[in-house]
């Protein structure tokens, strides 16, 4: 019977569970359960629906325990970066996860600058300046939300909190902490600078474990529930651009990889963070890699703004889906460019209207079609792609071969073109699914190990 892994991967447009089964040495990745995930806007903050996640990821074991023709090995979670929940002195959870495109952190930015500098902070963690850095939500859940002042003990950031909710063990994986804006580059360890200048108590934060940790296994509860064994739970790499990285499978120092989802990252695994003035001016941030080494990489606002203007499509009644879109920017040629990093592509109230309105004030124009808006964000992601390359090869002094592009943005062959277009450079394309591709082969490492 082939040996198979479980690797759950949750991005902003979707959650799967891939299973990645060893067919003689070669990993083939199946979709067994791939669910919504739709951030729900209550009282004017938008939250993650962590328990419909929960229920549909127990909803994928269950169907992985009907299954007869393979040995389920083990388990790994990986999610989007940055957020992360709140449990009490009982480890109960107090707060849902609040969305990074929510606006709450906006009000505190100044104040943490105030006491700790955006030069300083970089200085430190190699992170760059976001509101939605994990440092603003703490800062801000800490001062402002009197339930988790008075009883947020411990933070999980997401892919913790799930493993938590499948394990009972509470820890912070490496990659995903790095996201955060609290961990020193250089220690690899919560910087105590940070949270002390910041009145922030570091014993909120939880044992730092290396991706290919296997934290746990199951609970009876969980293993009662779907029909699975006590199978054991890795902490892979838990941010999911971490495990895409892995699962891009770069061969050689001068390939970028170009993750494409809802976010576009853009970047090179290096062996030293760089922290110059010039690494931060020009807006790259230092993530931890799954191999121990330093992700860094550019985040682009990216396949969100085409995301967000299918709905408000789809909202008008229009039945388009994504092969629609890219077929009716095909058809048109124009060189209006929306600026893809200008914080109003954020989250604003109508995508449409506002890639509109970007061009009217820009260029004096009225885009009409469907083609000729999403052709604005397509030539807007090309410039900052050959932006972003030409910044790289000028900080690390030497020429870019290759980008290898995985993630669902693969399937868009426009896509593909406008990269290949735009930054002269040679594009393989790889794996739609980077992130469960990654997320399984840092499951199978350890184990082998
Ligand atoms: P995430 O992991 O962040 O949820 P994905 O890696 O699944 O995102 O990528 C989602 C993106 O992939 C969509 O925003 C869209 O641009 C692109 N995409 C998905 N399906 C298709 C398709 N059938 N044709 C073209 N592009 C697609
Ligand atoms: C992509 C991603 C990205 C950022 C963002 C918040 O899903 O993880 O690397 O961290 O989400």
């Amino acid at each position: 019977m082939n040996k198979a892994y479980i690797a759950f991967d949750l991005g902003a447009s979707s959650g799967r569970l891939m299973l990645g089964i060893d067919k003689e040495g070669k990993i083939e990745l199946e979709e067994v359960h791939r669910f919504p995930n739709d951030p729900v806007v209550m009282n004017g903050t938008m939250y993650w629906d962590i328990p419909r996640l929960f229920h549909e990821m127990k909803q994928g074991l269950k169907k992985v325990a009907l299954r007869k023709d393979v040995s389920i090995q083990s388990m790994g979670i990986d999610t989007w970066g940055v957020d992360g929940a709140w449990l009490d002195e009982n480890g109960q959870m107090i707060n849902l996860p609040i969305h990074y495109r929510d606006g709450r952190t906006a009000k505190v930015i100044d104040e943490v600058e105030s006491i700790i500098s955006e030069e300083t902070l970089y200085g430190i963690t190699g992170i760059q300046k976001a509101a939605f850095n994990t440092i603003y939500q703490l800062y801000y859940d800490k001062k402002y939300n009197s339930i988790i002042k008075n009883h947020g003990k411990k933070w999980l950031f997401t892919p913790d909190l799930l493993g938590y909710l499948f394990t009972g063990k509470m820890y912070n994986e490496a990659t995903i902490a790095s996201t955060s804006g609290l961990i020193d580059v250089e220690t690899k360890g919560y910087s105590k600078e940070i949270f002390d200048k910041l009145n922030l108590d570091r014993n909120v934060m939880c044992e730092l474990v290396q991706p290919g940790t296997q934290v746990g296994t199951l609970t009876k509860a969980i293993q009662e529930e779907t029909g699975l064994g006590p199978i054991p739970i890795i902490a892979v790499g838990s941010h999911d651009t971490a495990s895409a990285v892995v699962g891009a499978e770069i061969e050689k120092e001068d390939e970028m990889y170009l993750v494409c989802g809802t976010w576009c990252l853009m970047g090179l695994e290096v062996s030293k963070a760089q922290l110059e003035e010039k690494a931060r001016l020009s807006g790259f941030t230092n993530e931890g890699s799954a191999k121990g080494k330093v992700r860094l990489l550019k985040n682009i606002n990216g396949l969100w703004i085409l995301q967000q203007l299918k709905k408000c499509l789809n909202d008008k009644g229009l039945k388009v889906d994504f092969p629609d879109i890219i077929e009716e920017a095909r058809k048109v040629n124009h060189e209006y460019a929306i600026d893809i990093a200008d914080e109003r592509f954020m989250a604003p109230t109508n995508m449409e209207q506002e890639i509109i309105a970007a061009c009217k004030e820009k260029y004096n124009v009225q885009l009409e079609s469907i083609g000729e808006v999403a052709t604005a964000v397509y030539n807007g992601l090309g410039k900052l792609y050959q932006e972003t390359v030409h910044q790289f090869e000028e900080l690390i002094g030497e020429e870019i071969s290759t980008i290898r592009m995985v993630g669902g943005g693969t399937k868009d062959a426009h896509l593909c073109e406008v990269v290949k277009q735009a930054t002269h450079k040679a594009v393989i394309k790889g794996t739609t699914e980077a992130s469960a591709m990654g997320n399984v082969l840092v499951q199978m490492n350890t184990l082998r190990l």
